[in-house]
């Protein structure tokens, strides 16, 4: 048996400072019109993907932070993108900066992926859960990475939704190098997640994980897809980027945790496969088999505390003890 979907990472070079809503739509357009050409269902742009990475700079110009926020979606500059998915048949999950009031007028930020089907209708909309980075401006970085100071976690945790005939939900970025993210949708049936990234190739506060950024990038995704049993959609928004070099190397991830398909370049870049939904199932119904085989009687810790706890140290010195070190024995 097989569902088949076919989906596309619509991988996204550099967008410039300087660069207008209306010419980054221009380019999802264009992959839009190349992922129609090519028979694909639903595709998937990247993190933040209709501006520059704003959370490398300490803004302090609330007009000019406030620009790089959609305070409707669709709003105007968005508005072709909705209309020519809905007239191609194809659904997009795209990421964008929100301005969000809720019921009692309060104003929240969140970094956001709004999931469309096929007929423009709205999925659900999913707001960044782990935030990474910091808040305060930290002049010791060639860059900043100040998501903290941008964006609050999103209240709503990890949905499942049904739609594209399948089991779908999403995640964005940081989310992706945390298991409980995928377990919880995992928990959900989830056969589908999707996830846009930006992710700088230079990690300030260690420098030695660089060269391992497109390691670390591959190997969560592709745990998550195996041990959990669904495909992942990685996207990136990569390349050289207002000097800061991001990592590329989108990729579609099969439920055995292979990679089935991924980007060759640094640029705007159609990445395409067709996902055989029912695959989760040789996943979801043997190995990894919640039903039968967790054991969440153990798993408490993972909801009740936030950091490691230790078991207790032993005391350094004991009376007549070696503080836990082996006596040295002189040789006979
Ligand atoms: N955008 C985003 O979440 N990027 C983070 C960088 C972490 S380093 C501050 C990521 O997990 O790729």
């Amino acid at each position: 048996m097989t569902r088949n979907l076919t989906v596309a990472a619509a991988q996204l070079g550099p967008i410039a400072r300087t660069d207008t809503r209306a010419e980054v739509v221009a380019r999802l357009l264009a992959l839009l019109d190349e992922a129609a050409a090519a028979g694909v269902e639903l595709v998937v742009y990247p993190e933040l993907a209709l501006t520059t990475f704003f959370p490398r700079w300490y803004l302090e110009d609330p007009d000019e932070i406030r620009s790089y926020y959609e305070t409707e979606m669709p709003g105007p500059a968005t508005q072709p993108l909705f209309d020519r998915a809905r007239e191609l048949g194809i659904g997009f999950c795209l990421g964008y900066a929100e301005l969000a009031t809720d019921a009692e007028g309060t104003v929240h930020q969140y970094n956001s992926q709004i999931l469309v089907e096929r007929d423009g209708s709205h999925v659900a909309t999913f707001r960044k859960i782990h935030i990474p980075g910091h808040d305060a401006n930290e002049a010791w970085r060639p860059f900043q990475h100040l998501e903290r100071r941008y964006f609050e976690p999103g209240p709503d945790g990890f949905g499942v939704w049904r739609a594209f005939d399948g089991l779908v939900g999403m995640m964005i970025c940081n989310d992706r190098r945390w298991p409980e993210t995928y377990r919880v949708m995992g928990l959900q049936g989830v056969e589908l997640i999707l996830c846009g990234y930006n992710t700088p190739l230079h990690y300030a506060p260690d420098p030695s994980q660089d060269p391992l950024q497109g390691f670390h990038n591959h190997l969560v995704m592709q745990a998550g897809a195996y041990q959990n049993g669904t495909w992942v959609v990685g996207v990136a928004k990569g390349g050289v980027e207002e000097g800061v070099d991001s990592l590329c190397e989108s990729a579609i991830i099969a439920p055995s945790g292979e990679i089935v398909a991924r980007a060759a370049t640094t640029g705007d870049e159609l990445v395409v496969a067709t996902c055989d939904l029912d695959w989760c199932q040789n996943y979801k119904g043997t190995l990894f088999d919640f039903d039968y085989y967790r054991m969440p009687q153990y798993y408490g810790r993972i909801t009740a505390q936030k950091g490691a706890v230790l078991p207790p140290a032993p005391p350094l010195t004991e009376p007549g003890g070696t503080g836990g070190k082996l006596e040295e024995v002189s040789p006979s």
